[in-house]
């Protein structure tokens, strides 16, 4: 299973946007009927947290039958009959699957589509609140994975940890020398978020997590005001949202050397630890060579952050946007000076490279995000934007991101990129809706790489902005789907989000 720190910004987003009240959940257990039991064989796959009344609503099928039933799991009635699509095959899961619509219930409960009385699906319920819990806890993932840093009972429950990996003597090593910080020379580099399956910190993926997370701030900024998480910085009166992206952005921070504006690549252990607790993994630490892509993603990141903080009520962000702005500002030259350092890593580190030797996207997101930072749309590069390769973003692919932030601009001098940007913003979105219309399994995803997860939630953003834009249904229909992927529908049958889903591991 995926469940990595990219999944869960882009499903923290999703899930988020299409909350429509900011209400608590106040789930009472009820006595469920005893007749109906899960099938353990995943013959029936749904989103197992649930729907929200007025949105589409779809389970899968694995055999064929003429008719399917929502029963609801308190007094074991049948509340809806419906009769399933057609038998398809995906290739990518290697089975057979019939689509079982029961958009029409809008009734709030709990319940379980059964075929015949005999098999029954895991429970999924039906509230105006049903993604309010999920929603927090997928933030509070970032929080559990915070580097350096104690996790007490108060706010991490049963995942409480010592800390780890305090990060305030980091090693340059070789590949990083310069004159001013020789091979050896020790910095500081505390904090931000551990990567997806080990203790080593990364500026490639952790700028795109970060970005994402501001992006969610940039375009719900009341939602975030309201969203409290139970995190050490709860109490504050800054949102819990910007709290838990500051611990990652302050760490970028330190991985620039202030001398010539160069963003090292990682910072890491020289291999890959065993799986030990973070206060028993004490291998030293170094940071790496800097990298072009580093220093662009940085770059793109900080001009994004200094949006954002600008608009901040709070003096301290204000303050911390003006040192993002200059932080940003120096990586960009940097990079142009050196457009062509690819990241390899030196014969003596072996931990994640994550390299990348295509930057014309690295380049087009960071002049994009300087450029609406600093409030000079010459910087960006209208060739690069108008032969823009259309594509999910990722960790080596940045592009899309500079067109999410442009399309959603309201700078007036923006105006005639927004309008390329928004247009292919919108081609994207309506091939991605038209490959999910068509998907046995009724999502956009048409291929299958490392961190999967991340790319259904990537596209889901692509499509919710594509309807923030032009408010076609279409697009948030499409949205739900991936949604229902990520938490139950399927082929493994497991929600993918840790402590929901009634199918347990
Ligand atoms: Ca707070
Ligand atoms: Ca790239």
């Amino acid at each position: 299973m995926d469940k990595n720190l990219k999944t869960y910004t882009t499903l923290f987003l999703i899930l988020a946007v299409i909350l429509s009240n900011y209400c608590t959940s106040s789930a009472v257990k009820q006595k469920n009927n005893e007749k109906l039991k899960p099938d353990t064989l995943d013959q029936i796959l749904v989103n197992q947290v649930g729907y929200q009344p007025n949105s589409v609503k779809i389970a899968l099928l694995r055999f064929k039958t003429d008719k399917f039933d929502v029963v609801n799991v308190k007094n074991g009635r049948v509340v809806f009959s419906g009769k399933p699509g057609q038998f398809k095959y995906w290739q990518l899961s290697g089975d057979s699957i019939c689509i079982a619509d029961f958009s029409k219930l809008i009734t709030a409960g709990k319940y379980r589509i059964c075929i015949n009385e005999t098999i029954c699906s895991y429970e999924f319920e039906i509230s105006n609140e049903i993604y309010n819990d999920i929603t927090k806890a997928s933030l509070k993932a970032f929080y559990l994975n915070r580097s350096g840093f104690e996790l007490t009972k108060e706010f991490a429950g049963k995942w409480a940890r010592r800390g780890g990996h305090p990060d305030t003597s980091v090693i340059v090593h070789s590949s990083a020398a310069s004159d001013k910080r020789p091979e050896g020379f020790i910095i500081s580099s505390p904090g931000g978020w551990y990567d997806a399956g080990d203790y080593n910190k990364y500026i490639v993926n952790s700028a795109i997590s970060t970005y994402t997370l501001l992006l969610f701030h940039q375009m719900y900024p009341e939602y975030c005001k309201n969203l409290k998480i139970n995190i050490p910085e709860s109490h504050n009166k800054i949102p819990d949202v910007l709290d838990e992206l500051l611990v990652n952005l302050r760490w970028m921070l330190t991985m620039q050397d202030p001398l010539d504006g160069g963003v090292y690549h990682k910072l890491t252990n020289k291999n890959f630890c065993d799986f030990i607790m973070p206060e028993k993994a004490t291998d030293p630490r170094y940071v790496v060579s800097k990298s072009t892509a580093a220093s662009l993603d940085f770059a793109a990141t900080m001009g994004m952050a200094s949006r954002v903080f600008e608009r901040s009520e709070f003096p301290q962000l204000k303050t911390l946007g003006k040192v993002c702005l200059e932080a940003a500002k120096k990586a960009y030259s940097w990079a142009k000076a050196n457009p062509a350092l690819y990241y390899k890593n030196p014969s003596d580190i072996s931990t994640g490279a994550y390299d990348d030797t295509e930057l014309d996207d690295e380049f087009f997101w960071a002049a994009t995000e300087l450029a609406l930072a600093d409030n000079d749309l010459s910087l960006i590069p209208k060739k690069l934007l108008e032969a823009h390769k259309v594509m999910v973003p990722s960790w080596d692919y940045s592009g899309m991101t500079g067109i999410l932030s442009l399309s959603l601009s309201d700078k007036p001098k923006a105006a005639e990129y927004k309008k390329i940007a928004q247009k292919i913003l919108l081609g994207y979105a309506d091939k991605l809706v038209n490959v999910s219309e068509n998907s046995p399994y009724r999502v956009s995803l048409d291929f299958f790489k490392w961190g999967s997860n991340s790319d259904v939630g990537n596209m889901a953003i692509i499509k919710l902005i594509a309807y923030k834009i032009s408010g076609d249904i279409k697009y948030l229909a499409s949205v739900q789907c991936d949604v229902d992927y990520l938490l139950g529908r399927n082929a493994t049958g497991y929600c993918f989000v840790t402590g929901f889903g009634e199918k347990e591991s």
